[in-house]
Parts: C-alpha cells; sequence; structure tokens
C-alpha cells in the first residue's frame, strides 16, 4: 500500500483503481415492515400507516412520510404532525423474517453469490451474469436501467461503464422480479464495489435505483455529512473521529493518513482512507445461516436487578421461538448490557458469554424445545453472566439488555473425524448447508454497524457459514452399518451424496424427518444440565448413560455407535475421553499415515 498514494487520494493497486472488475448490487425493500403490513392488510396502503414497537414509530409507508412521519419517530410526535396516523404493532418480527427470507429465496435463483444484510438487505455480485452477458448483447448500444449518479467525463479505460450498465438492467430485473413474487417494491444501488452500491441505493426512493461509476466515488463519498455514513465506521471510531475534528467524509478524505495512524492502527487508517474515497475491496459473502440469533430490548432506564431479571425473561421467551424457527441447538449463550453513561457521546455495550449444555434442548417431534426446567437453567445462566458484568454492591442504571445464541452445535472436529457421521442433528445441518460454498477466507465489510438502534432490534447478523460436507462413502458406509425401520429410509444419513443434493424444499423435508428419526434415536439424559463459564467446552463431556454406549456424549446416535466394530468404539471412547490428545485433530493428509489398528484405517481419506 502506497500511502502518498493516499494522501493525494487516489486509490492503490488491491483496491482496483484503474480496473474495476466487478459489478455489485445492493437491493433494499422500501418502508419494509410497513409494506409487509400493507399486504397483509391492503386496507392500509391508501392510509398513512406507522409501525410501532414500544414508543417508536420504527418505520411509516410513504403516505405517511408525505406528512413528515420519519422512521424511529416517537409515537407521540408523529402523531402530532399527522393525526390520521394509522398505527400497527411491530412488535413480532416473525412475519417480517419470513418476508425477508423470500426475498433471500427470490435472490438465490440468479445463481450468484447473495449476502443478506439484515432483515431487508441484500448484497448481489452480478459480476459473472454481467459477463456473460456482455459476450451475447450488443454491449455498445446497452442502456442504463434507472438513475445514474453522474454522467461520464470519458470512458473508463476498463470497460467499467458498460458493465455497469449491464448490472443496472439485471438489478431492474431482480427488483421486478421481487414485486412480481412477492408484491415488494425495492430500491437498488449499482456499483463496483459494495460500499458504493449501498451507500447510493436511497438516492432515488422508492422503488427505483441508481447506478454510480467508480470515478464518481470520492465526489460521492464527499457529500455524506457524517463519518458515521459509512458502514464498517462503528460508534467508538465515530468517537475517535469526531474527538479530531473530522465529522464529515470530506473531513476525512482530506486529513494526513499520518494524523489518523497516531490515533488508529496502520491498517484501520489505511482502510479509513480508503473508504471515504469510495474504494473497498470486500467481496459479496454468500449467506447462510446467521452466526448468531438475539434480541435486545433498550428503555430510558432500568436500575433493580428483579427488573432486569423480568426483561431477560421476556427476551429469552421470544428468543426461544427464534431458535425453534431455525432449528439449530445452541451452545452459547451471550448476554449484553448498556450501562447509563452520560458523558459518552454514543452507546456503549459490554458482553459476557459462555457455553451452555446441549441437553438443555431437546427435539420433540421435530421441533427444538425448551422445559420448563430448561428455561429456568438458562435464566440462571442469564443472571450469572449479568452478575459477572454489574457490581450489585453499588448502583446501577442500564439503558439496554441483549441476549444472543452466539454459537450452534456443529460438527466439532475436523471433517474427516468420524464424530460428524454419529451427530444426528448436524449431519441435518451439514446437508441443508450443501448448498453454501462461500469463501470463508476474506473478511467481509461490517455493514451492520451502519444499522441504527432501535427499541427492540433482532441480530440476525450472517456470516459463518459451515463448510459443505463431503462424506458420500461414509454416509453409504453408515447406513448400511445400521438396522433400519422403514421409516427412516429417507433419513439423508442413508442417502448417497447424489440424493443428499437436493432442492431447498426437499431439504426442509429431509431435515424435518431426520429431526424425527434423532428425536427416536436419543435416550432420555441421565445428567443435569449444566452449563460451563469458562472457555473450555463442555458439549465434549456431555455424557449419555446406559448401554454399549456408555461414555458416548449425549449426540451420538447409539445405534450408529452400536453398528461400529469394537476396536472402532474403543477408540471412539478414549478421544472422547481425552479429546486433546484426538485422532480427530488429524488432518485428512496426515490420515493416510495412520498407526494400523486404528479407526483410521476403515476410511477413505477426503481429497
Ligand atoms: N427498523 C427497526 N429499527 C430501526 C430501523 C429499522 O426496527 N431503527 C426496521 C423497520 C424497517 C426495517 O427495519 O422497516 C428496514 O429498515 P430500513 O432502514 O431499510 O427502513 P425501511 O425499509 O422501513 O424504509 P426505507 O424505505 O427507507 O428503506
Ligand atoms: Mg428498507
Ligand atoms: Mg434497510
Amino acid at each position: 500500500m502506497d500511502d502518498r498514494n493516499m494522501e493525494t487520494g487516489s486509490s492503490a493497486s488491491n483496491y482496483g483503481d484503474n480496473e474495476h472488475p466487478k459489478s455489485i448490487i445492493h437491493i433494499d425493500i422500501d418502508c419494509f415492515y410497513a409494506q409487509v403490513e400493507m399486504l397483509r392488510n391492503p386496507e392500509l396502503r391508501s392510509v398513512p400507516l406507522g409501525v410501532q414497537q414500544k414508543n417508536i414509530v420504527v418505520t411509516s409507508n410513504y403516505e405517511a412520510r408525505k406528512y413528515g412521519v420519519q422512521k424511529c419517530m416517537l409515537v407521540t410526535d408523529a402523531m402530532k404532525i399527522c393525526p390520521s396516523l394509522k398505527l400497527v404493532n411491530g412488535e413480532d418480527l416473525h412475519n417480517y423474517r419470513t418476508a425477508s427470507n423470500k426475498v433471500f429465496e427470490v435472490l438465490q435463483t440468479w445463481k450468484c453469490q447473495v449476502e443478506k444484510l439484515g432483515m431487508d438487505e441484500n448484497f448481489i455480485d452480478v459480476t459473472k451474469l454481467v459477463l456473460e452477458r456482455s459476450k451475447s448483447a450488443d454491449v455498445k448500444n446497452v442502456a442504463l436501467s434507472g438513475h445514474l449518479y453522474k454522467e461520464p467525463g470519458i470512458e473508463c479505460l476498463c470497460g467499467c461503464h458498460i458493465r455497469l450498465k449491464i448490472a443496472s438492467q439485471i438489478a431492474n430485473e431482480i427488483r421486478q422480479k421481487i414485486y412480481d413474487e412477492l408484491g415488494l417494491t425495492t430500491c437498488a444501488g449499482v456499483a463496483h464495489n459494495k460500499l458504493l452500491a449501498k451507500l447510493i441505493c436511497p438516492l432515488h426512493k422508492p422503488n427505483d435505483q441508481t447506478t454510480i461509476f467508480p470515478d464518481h466515488g470520492a465526489d460521492f463519498m464527499s457529500t455524506l455529512q457524517s463519518v458515521r455514513s459509512i458502514p464498517s465506521i462503528g460508534s467508538k471510531t465515530t468517537e475517535t473521529l469526531i474527538s479530531h475534528q473530522i465529522i464529515t467524509v470530506k473531513d476525512l478524505q482530506e486529513v494526513a493518513l499520518e494524523v489518523l495512524k497516531k490515533n488508529f492502527s496502520s491498517d484501520m487508517a489505511v482502510r479509513l482512507k480508503h473508504l471515504s474515497l469510495g474504494e473497498d475491496n470486500t467481496p459479496v459473502k454468500q449467506t447462510g445461516k446467521p452466526q448468531s440469533i438475539g434480541l435486545e430490548d433498550s428503555f430510558k432506564t432500568v436500575s433493580l436487578k428483579s427488573e432486569v431479571e423480568d426483561k431477560f425473561s421476556a427476551l429469552l421467551q421470544r428468543l426461544l421461538v427464534l431458535v425453534r424457527e431455525d432449528g439449530r441447538i445452541p451452545v452459547s449463550l451471550r448476554v449484553t448490557l448498556r450501562k447509563k453513561d452520560a458523558k459518552r457521546l454514543s452507546s456503549h455495550r459490554e458482553s459476557r458469554q459462555c457455553q451452555i449444555s446441549s441437553s438443555i434442548f431437546t427435539i420433540s417431534n421435530g421441533i427444538l424445545t425448551v422445559t420448563e426446567a430448561g428455561q429456568q437453567k438458562l435464566m440462571t445462566i442469564i443472571m450469572r453472566l449479568f452478575n459477572k458484568l454489574i457490581d450489585l454492591s453499588k448502583p446501577f442504571h442500564l439503558t439496554l439488555v441483549g441476549l444472543a445464541f452466539t454459537k450452534f452445535q456443529e460438527r466439532m472436529t475436523g471433517r474427516s473425524s468420524i464424530v460428524n457421521y454419529l451427530m444426528n442433528d448436524i449431519s441435518v445441518q451439514s446437508v441443508l448447508n450443501l448448498q453454501n460454498d462461500c469463501d470463508t477466507s476474506a473478511t467481509s465489510m461490517d455493514y451492520s454497524a451502519a444499522s441504527p438502534s432501535s427499541s427492540t432490534t433482532t441480530d440476525l447478523s450472517d456470516g459463518e457459514v459451515e463448510p459443505s460436507p463431503k462424506k458420500p462413502k461414509k454416509v453409504n458406509w453408515i447406513a448400511k452399518k445400521r438396522c433400519l425401520s422403514k421409516e427412516d429410509v429417507a433419513s439423508p444419513s442413508k442417502l448417497k451424496v447424489g440424493e443428499l443434493r437436493l432442492n431447498s424444499k426437499e431439504l426442509e423435508k429431509v431435515s424435518e424427518l431426520r429431526l424425527n428419526s434423532r428425536d427416536r434415536s436419543l435416550t432420555p439424559r441421565a445428567s443435569p444440565a449444566k452449563d460451563n463459564l469458562s472457555d473450555t467446552s463442555d458439549t465434549m463431556k456431555d455424557v449419555a448413560e446406559g448401554g454399549n454406549c456408555e461414555g458416548c456424549p449425549s449426540y451420538v446416535d447409539k445405534e450408529v455407535f452400536s453398528a461400529l466394530p469394537g476396536n472402532m468404539q474403543q477408540e471412539l471412547k478414549a478421544m472422547w475421553k481425552n479429546p486433546s490428545s484426538s485422532v480427530t485433530r488429524t488432518s485428512p493428509r496426515t490420515m493416510n499415515k495412520a498407526k494400523p489398528n486404528t479407526l483410521l484405517k476403515y476410511f477413505v481419506p477426503h481429497k
């Protein structure tokens, strides 16, 4: 990276100075919650509508916006400026989440990388599609769809103007399809990177789209009034920048890199500079299941432990609904607080998390459930974490509490581990993720930082995607070893990988059947649920009792385990007893060199 380039405002190589090969579309649904409500009740279409959460109008339809009803306005203020405002309660997010998932499904049909950002936004990398079309279309005469931020002075030599025009056509098709299939109107931004695509998107609202060419990136960025408008610049960075009188994006463009380096790491300083100039090289990362599922509740002030407990209890109830919809078993819980602090310019959250035993959750008729006792157990864990964050011997004042399940049961060892094939629910997850093929090596920009905080927010931050499993032979092998009942036949563990590559609907069905079969094969757990506030995983220690599966972790399918050769059973038990010396950490490469008489000889390493 050449610092001189940064200071003169020109970009450096890997941010793509003269070459702008990518075509990125950002889609944002218009007045999202309000549109969902209007679809449910078409009478609301013609009236000014506000969606209320607590005492805030979290969004309003465009009819209400004509009166000046803005997002996140107090209900009292909104009613003052628009007495005819119709309010609907938007605290149950279920319908919004369903609509959000449907939009994501539509976007997937373009066979491009799609990254979900919050509930109503998505990035689509249409680079390949644009290249394909540019071969067949009369590219020179291709027309731009929608608005252009600014007419170009000269054509960019890399040909990006034509490519972005093609991308704008694709954006229009995407928006049309979302409307035709779901009845939702959207806005789109088209650019050569995610940063500009997102920021240009709301330029013409609603139901419209805008394209920006790379040469106008820095110019457009200089119009942004606050550095906070830049996604990935969070509250802390904003505070630091403001304290150095860097308030607008233009300020950030103009400040010397050396000044930034005094206050941030060198990498961060350079990145801030690039962002201010509209340069961003983060990839569109295919979204899989959310990395965490959480809820927050904010309020004026809470100073009593009993009140905090009530807040957490209410959040937990709602969170358990979300987790049930998700279907994965959580193994880690995070508690977040925001302490009242008049001195700080912006909010500041503190969190503590711990592992939780998967045995708190049970699967009943294919549905993830938590018993009354399990819920109490979770509340005990939550309050224990709370006690770690707050010194109860002194008064405290909180303005926000949050709860999130941050990790889910997943394959616990290397790809080649036999453990993977013994885990009932895990195989379901792996099958469901066969279609997710993402580049986990690249770091993604944290666009969520730009989202305003609300009275109640849903943290469905996407990110980590499980690696696709590659285990046809072993899956089949285990299947043969099992004595199957008739209804077990649809279980994915008995299908060849070819059969596992199903469409999403079929996958859902398979998942259901799999969960049912898991339900049948799991023994009741004798050991009480336990949580572990330390860093070590207790999931491995979560031991089920009884039969010849004694000593196996509870996620192991007993039926499968008992079908294994004796020495393999022994080896697995030894491995579970002492995970640190586990053969499962063996890399696929070294597996060939495994000693005779280890369980590894039963398996063919992955290629
Ligand atoms: N939302 C929320 N709390 C906030 C901001 C938004 O609960 N502080 C919810 C309500 C919105 C949805 O998220 O409908 C999407 O947020 P947007 O910022 O995209 O706002 P809208 O989609 O409502 O309006 P726009 O047409 O401006 O995109
Ligand atoms: Mg929106
Ligand atoms: Mg949005």
